[in-house]
């Protein structure tokens, strides 16, 4: 009961009127047809404007904290296709960073950190750092709202961060990993390390998340890209509750700036979670049935989702087919076209040419 009143709180301090960007409309619970769309990780390999750019900053976090490079290659895809969402170029990695765990990018392995299993790991985290090392990263919010409010008036810039779920596992496992074994474990064996873990990371996604949104980004996402993995006590637990903690610490100071969350693989607890965390949308993941999220997610809840990726590389007939089928499963609702999971580098351009004309015909 408390829930919907906040909720319905929440969509009144939007903005409504109908000058107001569709993405922000969508993320406030209105049935915008046709839907606006952006896509995760439309900004990358897949594009050769951004491979020119990552040459030239030299690595991967060099690129996420040269303010200038970053706007720009959040910037492209819009330039390219006109998405309704620019996404901020970052990792979910770099609020690690930003504690002082080392981190780094091997070119070809993904995201190696030196892993944190103990106390002492835990306890030389500095959260009093998180503002200042990633201070620019706000700039490039700073800077790529200004951009789009010259050049691109009709998308919003959306800010991110990990979930502390999916970005402990990182932490603890020390790199990707099929299963994160030792993590699962370890919130097992030992909660109450493993919740001074989870409970510094919900602080310092809170004050990276605000510090995004001081900085004019106009929505946030919240990517739980392992919260599949998990049994519904340790889903409630370690993705739901923390999760709880961050919406309601981001709606507490800005009652007005939509909040989606990406519980990944969350199956049928999908709308346990939208109901507990009082987000404004959830992303569906490709495994995820359109119709089943419809019903099981409160009407006002914005839907974002999911074609499956490997449908854009197919291009042609394959697409139009999946894409049509999602467009069709969200129509009347209010609704942001996307993927299920990022873009692959391997995506030939011209087919996200072709994926707009889609959806933008309705
Ligand atoms: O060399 C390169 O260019 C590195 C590739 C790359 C890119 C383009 C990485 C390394 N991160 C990113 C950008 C990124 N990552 C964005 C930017 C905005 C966008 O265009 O969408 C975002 C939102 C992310 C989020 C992210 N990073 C997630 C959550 C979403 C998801 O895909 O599940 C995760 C799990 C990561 C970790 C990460 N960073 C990079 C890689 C290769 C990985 C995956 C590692 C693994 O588990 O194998």
């Amino acid at each position: 009961m408390t829930l919907e009143t906040d909720k319905t709180t929440t969509r009144m301090t939007m903005p409504s009127e109908p000058t107001a960007k569709p993405l922000l409309r969508a993320l406030g619970g209105e049935a915008v047809w046709p839907p606006p769309m952006w896509l995760m990780r439309q900004a990358g390999r897949y594009l050769p404007e951004y491979r020119a750019v990552r040459e030239q900053a030299g690595g991967f976090i060099a690129l996420c904290t040269t303010p200038d490079l970053a706007a720009e290659v959040t910037l492209q895809p819009i330039r390219r296709y006109g998405m309704d969402g620019a996404i901020l170029f970052s990792d979910i990695l770099m609020v690690p960073w930003a504690l002082g765990q080392p981190l780094r990018f091997a070119e070809g392995e993904g995201p190696v950190l030196e892993p944190i299993r103990d106390a002492a790991g835990v306890a030389g985290l500095r959260l009093d750092q998180v503002r200042e090392r990633a201070a620019p990263i706000f700039e490039t919010v700073r800077l790529t709202r200004a951009l789009l409010a010259v050049q691109h008036q009709r998308t919003a810039l959306i800010g991110f961060a990990g979930s502390p779920w999916t970005v402990a596992a990182y932490m603890v496992e020390g790199h990707g990993s099929r299963d994160f074994h030792v993590t699962r474990e370890l919130a097992f064996q030992d909660p109450a390390l493993f919740g001074r873990l989870i409970r510094t990371l919900v602080d310092a996604t809170t004050d990276y998340l605000l510090a995004q949104i001081e900085a004019r980004a106009e929505a946030v996402m919240l990517f739980d890209s392992w919260a599949g993995m998990l049994p519904p006590s340790q889903f409630r637990r370690w993705v739901i509750e923390p999760s709880v903690a961050i919406v309601r610490n981001v709606k507490r100071l800005h009652p007005g700036i939509p909040v989606i969350g990406f519980p990944r693989l969350a199956g049928p607890l999908i709308g346990e979670y939208a109901q507990r965390t009082g987000v404004n949308a959830v992303a569906m993941d490709t495994a995820m049935d359109p119709r089943f999220a419809a019903s099981a997610v409160p009407a006002g809840v914005a839907l974002q989702g999911n074609l499956d990726p490997l449908s854009l590389i197919a291009g042609g007939a394959a697409l139009e087919a999946e894409a049509r089928a999602v467009l069709a499963a969200m129509r009347g609702r209010p609704f942001v076209f996307n993927l299920g999971h990022g873009i692959e580098k391997t995506t030939p351009p011209e087919h996200v040419a072709q994926l707009v004309r889609i959806v933008r015909g309705g």
